[in-house]
């Protein structure tokens, strides 16, 4: 069982630090097993504590101090000072000036398998510091709201580690005896420690440069391992897109002579915004179009921006306290899925980000672990990187973008950056500079960052044939979360236009006012609510609602498959369109599990495959969004929408759709496919990415025919693509279907990309994810393949992690197999990386909405992991919690 020194943090509990620490000198001697770190702090009280205590606590783990230092005195003896497990307290320091704290202690890098301080990847050393990790490397105040000015030396072996990097300009270098050398970095912003960073290593670098709008030239450089040096001219080409789209829409530039990007192997999330040193996990950086597919160099494009961005709305501007994080991450996600939007297609961007909330961050939301956007407690913050403060945080910055309009947003974004440069805030101080801005009031809008779960907001119409108007009448309600029974009416912006019964636009004219439009956004800030439209036709208008997703909410208004179907092929708003087509496959689906639940005959209804059928013959523009509108919804989202999860009817109901659509419509996929199986080494323009979204989205249709021409298609392509995207979607038909080489496939794709150790993480996830019925089977053998490595945390997420989150049929054998699988690797984890082993919790929580028999199996695991000795408060608090 845990020990007993976990505790509860509350914002409630805030106070100012006591202390101010205003320059940091740090000096690194490097060594793989013994590094030593010297710290020089210039300190003093801090005028805005209340405190009176004469004594210093500063953080600090797992760390061998060797001497304290206080204002060039002797050392202090050890009745000046006590030592904890996570903390150094100084008995008394000055009270009335400045002063000068020295602390030199060791820390083992090789030993951290945590994969937070300072660590080894590879033969190269590198940190991670957010969110606690800087007191792993020294003593320290780890707190955001403290900031300084760092100086660092680093100090190594020239041979083993001729790169050293740190935040800032490289101020001065030198060499020493014994084969060292040392470099120092000075970064001249004030910053909190958690965006400290240094790295040394034998590392190759792609450089380029890029002039700012004032004229400044700024030097990038990216590092990688020498292998990987000919995967780095997309990343440099995305950061390059991403600070003139900073300028452009944000008018924010780049603010030191140098921008750093280190790709590591092992990394515990994708990456980190470090000032002017961000630290990647190599999947976000590296890619050659043999080797990564297009959604790859998408995501890679995205993080990229995401840490870019992250230099105005984290850095120059940062939290608080822990609790404000969506106040950087909400915000930053908003600005990279904007840039993503206007790089590739808005249209698909949104859907893929909508896709993601809807499907894994209401669950969140709706499950034993929901918190708000900004949470009230928490045990580990690692816990709260969460997809209700990252993605719902994102959807509640839109929200005001959506309230104040893009220019009013920009002003509001103006003013946020010229009111609080170079401070630590707070989520209110944004919305408040968004209300200065616009002379707007938010009071009722704040309710979105403290109130958790997902609210629900169904609608009623009323047309009345005479006097040709319509009455919408909308109420929102929000079922209670963990400790918040009763839940307060949000301000909800709900988009809206109308349509005529021949597909064109019905101008919106509201109650009261004198002007009509395409479409209105109707502010719901009550229980309940209704907004009447005026001088309609003479036939009940078509309500498209929720256009773009303007809310993060569930809708419930009831819809037949025909007006569905209208939507489909009428809906000017993209985004509501391709919903018309999801909500019409999930009503069949729904049907389908409720007749395989009762032993009926599964039949798909006719009206589905002929809209299906008119889109796959209408002629499109963008083939991405075409390939989205030809998409089912996953089973994790059917899930969602259900009470109770019946993971085995799911898959049968919605397995039958896609052999149904495919027996039926075998030419249309057929002649699809093939005028777009051209010979491509894999460019990244849209044209090109769209061809082969739309021809494997076919292939994956066809290969459930379980037809030797079509098998061969695959194994064709899967040995001749000259492209990942094309080669990967090959292999996923033959591993996902019954195929006779299906070995021998797998087999061939692993020699040839042995080498490649993010090609190898798609061969495992592959695998896991696989609905074949040897699948568990393979996973357990795959755990003893001599790539696999329970260190690298890349790979677990391959293996363990698709299986536990991309494979519901098999994770969740009614037999518990899968669950007693991963809970034992969650208790192996636990020891290695407690961050990584946390997350794999993720996959049990929600066991209330499962059958008893499984409750019992999933909860029955859930307690083997409170239970094992020495489980840390990162595994503790997400199982605990969700056993409450
Ligand atoms: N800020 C980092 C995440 C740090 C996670 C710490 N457990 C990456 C990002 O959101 O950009
Ligand atoms: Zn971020």
């Amino acid at each position: 069982m845990r020990d007993a020194n976990l505790h509860t943090i509350y914002l409630k509990d805030y106070t100012a630090p006591e202390y101010l620490i205003h320059n940091v000198a740090l000096n690194f001697v490097l060594d793989e097993e013994k590094t030593r770190v010297t710290s020089r702090l210039t300190m003093s009280r801090n005028p805005a504590s209340q405190s009176r205590d004469q004594s210093l606590t500063l953080a600090g783990e797992n760390l061998i101090l060797i001497r304290i230092n206080l204002n060039d005195g002797n050392d202090l003896t050890e009745e000046q000072y006590q030592l904890t497990h996570d903390s150094l307290i100084i008995n008394e320091v000055p009270q009335q000036q400045n002063f000068i704290l020295i602390i030199e202690n060791l820390i083992n890098p090789k030993a951290n398998t945590a994969l937070e301080g300072l660590y080894l990847s590879n033969s190269m050393l590198c940190t991670q510091c957010e969110a606690e990790g800087f007191r792993k490397i020294t003593y320290f105040l780890d707190r955001p709201d403290v900031m300084a000015k760092f100086t660092t030396t680093l100090v190594a072996d020239k041979n083993r580690y001729p790169v050293l990097l740190s935040n800032g300009n490289k101020v001065d270098r030198g060499e020493l005896p014994g084969n060292l050398h040392w470099v120092t970095w000075e970064d001249p912003f004030n910053k909190p420690c958690y965006l400290f960073a240094l790295v040394a290593g034998r590392l190759e670098c792609l450089e380029d440069s890029f002039t700012t709008l004032s004229g400044r030239r700024i030097s990038l450089q990216i590092f990688v391992e020498k292998q990987d040096i000919d995967k780095c001219g997309h990343a440099m080409q995305s950061l390059k897109n991403a600070m003139r789209w900073d300028e452009k829409v944000y008018g924010r530039e780049y603010d030191l002579d140098l921008y750093m990007i280190v790709a590591v192997s092992h990394f515990n999330m994708g990456a980190m915004e470090n000032k002017g040193l961000n630290v990647f996990n190599t999947k976000f950086v590296l890619a050659r179009p043999d080797t990564a597919t297009d959604s790859d160099y998408e995501h890679i494009e995205g993080v990229i921006g995401h840490e870019y961005f992250h230099n105005w709305t984290g850095n120059r501007i940062t939290c608080r306290d822990w609790f404000q994080l969506s106040l950087k991450e909400g915000f930053t996600v908003f600005r990279d899925q904007e840039f993503t939007g206007d790089r590739t297609s808005k249209a698909v961007k949104r859907i893929e980000d909508v896709n993601m909330l809807r499907t894994r961050q209401f669950a969140e939301d709706a499950g034993p672990l929901a918190h708000p956007v900004r949470p009230e407690s928490y045990i580990e913050i690692n816990n709260f990187y969460t997809l209700t403060v990252y993605e719902k945080g994102a959807e509640v910055v839109r929200m005001i973008h959506t309230l104040l309009g893009a220019e009013g947003f920009r002003k509001g974004s103006d003013l946020y950056f010229e009111r609080h440069d170079g401070q630590a805030v707070t989520c209110d101080d944004f919305i408040k500079a968004m209300e200065d801005a616009n002379a707007a009031d938010l009071k009722q809008f704040r309710r979105w960052y403290s109130q958790a779960g997902t609210p629900v907001v169904s609608v009623q119409q009323h047309y009345d044939q005479a006097t040709k108007t319509l009455a919408l009448t909308l109420r929102q309600s929000c079922p209670p979360t963990p400790g918040q029974a009763v839940k307060e009416p949000l301000h909800i912006p709900v988009r809206i236009g109308l349509l005529n019964s021949d597909g064109s636009i019905a101008s919106c004219l509201m109650q009261g006012t004198n002007q009509a439009t395409e479409e209105v956004i109707l502010p719901l800030t009550q229980s309940e609510q209704s907004f009447t439209f005026e001088n309609l036709p003479a036939s009940k208008p078509i309500l498209s609602i929720l256009r773009g997703f303007s809310a993060p909410v569930k809708l419930v208004l009831e819809r037949s498959l025909e007006e569905l179907a209208f939507l489909l092929s009428y809906d000017r708003d993209t985004f509501n369109r391709w919903e018309a087509g999801q909500q019409l496959a999930g009503q069949i689906i729904s049907g389908l599990i409720a007749d395989v639940q009762q032993g009926r005959e599964l039949q798909v209804n006719p009206v589905f495959i002929k809209a299906f059928k008119q889109v796959l013959e209408q002629a499109w523009d963008d083939l991405s969004y075409f390939s989205l509108l030809l998409s089912l919804p996953s089973e994790t989202y059917l899930a969602e929408q259900m009470q109770f999860i019946d993971v085995e009817a799911i898959h049968k109901a919605r397995e039958c759709v896609a052999l149904t659509l495919a027996e039926q419509l075998q030419a249309q996929f057929k002649t699809l496919y093939l005028a777009n199986n051209r010979e491509e080494s894999g460019q990244f323009d849209a044209g090109a990415i769209g061809r082969r979204r739309i021809k494997n989205t076919c292939l994956g249709y066809l290969g459930k025919l379980e037809n030797k021409e079509i098998q061969e298609w695959a194994t064709t392509a899967q040995n001749t693509a000259k492209n990942m995207t094309d080669q990967i979607a090959a292999l996923a038909v033959i591993v996902n279907n019954p195929h006779p080489a299906r070995q021998s496939c797998l087999d061939n794709f692993y020699r040839q990309w042995q080498a490649e150790a993010l090609v190898i993480d798609k061969w495992f996830a592959l695998q896991a994810s696989s609905p074949m019925p040897d699948t568990f089977a393979k996973v357990l053998s795959l755990m003893k393949h001599p790539a696999f490595d329970l260190k690298n945390p890349n790979r677990v997420r391959a293996l363990i992690g698709a299986f536990s989150q991309a494979n519901p049929l098999h994770f969740h054998a009614a037999n518990g197999q899968g669950y007693q699988f991963l809970a034992d690797q969650i208790i192996a984890l636990n020891s290695l990386n407690p961050q990584v082993a946390s997350r794999m919790v993720n996959a049990l929580t929600s066991w209330r909405r499962y059958d008893k028999a499984r409750q019992e199996l999933m909860t029955a695991q859930l307690k083997r992991i409170i239970s094992t000795e020495a489980i840390s408060g990162d595994v503790y608090e997400v199982a605990s919690k969700s056993l409450l």
